[in-house]
């Protein structure tokens, strides 16, 4: 197991989109095992593999306050959505940066487990939150991405600052 380099933004490989996984062998469950880790390490509550610059379908999350709740989405495909929710944000990969999103209430997913096998997960409230925010980073996108131009703008300034002081 190692922990993983979490990419930051602005980085172009984070608008990769990730390829369904269509192995399920030996390397994947390593790849999962390693995302957890490095979630928990960070600490995060959810981890997609394009933050690490693997551009596969495969997510990690565990929004249990006792971190004994991993759930492992591959291939995952949003089957129904309802509601709305507008829970502030963060990002591993947008670090210091908070902000409230729109995203549905509630969630039905379909998806691979890391031996192939497929199951549906309904999840509502701060899970379904971050599993939209992971398929987001699936499809190449980042939270900050939701927010206004002005917003952005201020994102990448204190980002750049950020780096300054420590370079
Ligand atoms: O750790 C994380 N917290 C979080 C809080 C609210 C909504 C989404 C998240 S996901 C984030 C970890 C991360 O960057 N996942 O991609
Ligand atoms: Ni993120």
């Amino acid at each position: 197991m190692a922990l993983l380099n979490v990419l930051r933004y602005p980085d172009a490989r984070l608008h990769k989109t990730a390829s369904p996984v269509t192995v399920f062998d030996e390397a994947l469950k390593t790849l999962i095992q390693s995302l957890a880790e490095t979630m928990y390490a960070a600490p995060g509550i959810g981890l997609a593999a394009t933050q690490v610059d693997v551009h596969k379908q495969v997510i990690v999350l565990d929004v249990s306050e006792h971190h004994d709740a991993l759930v492992v989405l591959v291939n995952p495909e949003i089957v129904d959505a309802s509601g709305v929710s507008d829970i502030e944000e963060g990002c591993l990969s947008v670090p210091g940066v908070y902000d409230i999103v729109e995203r549905a209430e509630r969630v039905k997913v379909r998806a691979y487990d890391q031996s192939g096998k497929q199951f549906t997960l309904e999840a509502q409230g701060l899970l379904a939150v971050c599993i939209q925010h992971e398929m987001d980073h699936l499809k190449g996108k980042v939270f900050v991405e939701h927010l206004s131009q002005l917003k952005q703008q201020r994102v990448r300034a204190k980002l750049a600052k950020q780096l300054r002081k420590s370079a």
